[in-house]
């Protein structure tokens, strides 16, 4: 009889260790800005190509011609287009619209002009990561910016991964920690997970509503692996 009460809290906060084990695995914690890790249920899946590469591009808002913090960052899914259009993906939040959210048809956003980085009067911009573990890999450790200017995270990056409880969707203030600090080439490329698995004529997967976009990072490629990163929600 002595025993009983040991032997139930043993077992509630065995329950509580698997309540906890479940939950960081679910499908809640598979959000914008999240890495992929073991056991996670998009581990594996098969990735598509989008038909041409997307590029990183902001609705210029605030200072007109200057890159700042009220411009919206997206990925500009046709690079062609120039314009927000349905199904591209903002890196930043939008009103009440968050990092990470495919555009739809009826946002407020759509149809607006997007400047690209990287021409003759914008800073070019690339995923990079910040190596926090000081391996000179890129690891689940690392967080990730969309980083302007190259090399040293600069005011006005934006945060693809959280960082020290910065959000991702984010953006890097002159006073936080990361700020200055080095970063390194990411490597890998976009592509999507075809949730809805339509294909057009040619077998190829159509990227739409509800697809989700991966910076694919390592071999093999056009597979969900582990340092993957989730960049739609
Ligand atoms: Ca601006
Ligand atoms: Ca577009
Ligand atoms: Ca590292
Ligand atoms: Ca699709």
């Amino acid at each position: 009889m002595r025993y009983l009460p040991l032997g139930r809290a043993a077992l509630s906060i065995l329950v509580l260790a698997l309540v906890a084990t479940s939950a960081s695995s679910a499908n809640d914690e598979m959000h914008y800005g999240s890495k992929v890790v073991v056991n996670d249920l998009d581990e594996s899946r098969a990735l598509s190509p989008f038909y041409m590469g997307p590029e990183f591009a902001f609705w210029d808002g605030g200072i007109v011609g200057v890159f700042d913090r009220d411009d919206v960052v997206y990925i500009n899914i046709d690079p062609t287009d120039d314009v927000v259009s349905e199904n591209d993906i903002r890196l930043t939040p939008f009103g009440d619209l968050p990092a990470g959210s495919q555009v739809a048809k009826a946002d407020n956003d759509i149809g607006k002009p997007l400047t690209k980085f990287g021409t003759a009067t914008t800073p070019r911009a690339e995923l990079r990561f910040l190596d926090a573990g000081g391996d000179r890999a890129y690891n689940l450790e690392d967080p990730i910016y969309l980083n302007v200017v190259p090399g040293e995270i600069n005011p006005n990056d934006v945060r693809i991964t959280n960082y020290k409880g910065f959000s991702a969707g984010s953006r890097v203030k002159d006073d936080d920690p990361d700020n200055g600090l080095k970063t390194s080439t990411l490597p890998g490329m976009l592509s999507f997970f075809n949730t809805n698995g339509n294909i057009n004529n040619g077998g190829y997967a159509i990227y739409d509503r509800g697809d989700i976009v991966y910076m694919d990072t390592q071999y093999p490629f056009y597979v969900v692996t582990i340092n993957d990163v989730r960049l739609s929600i």
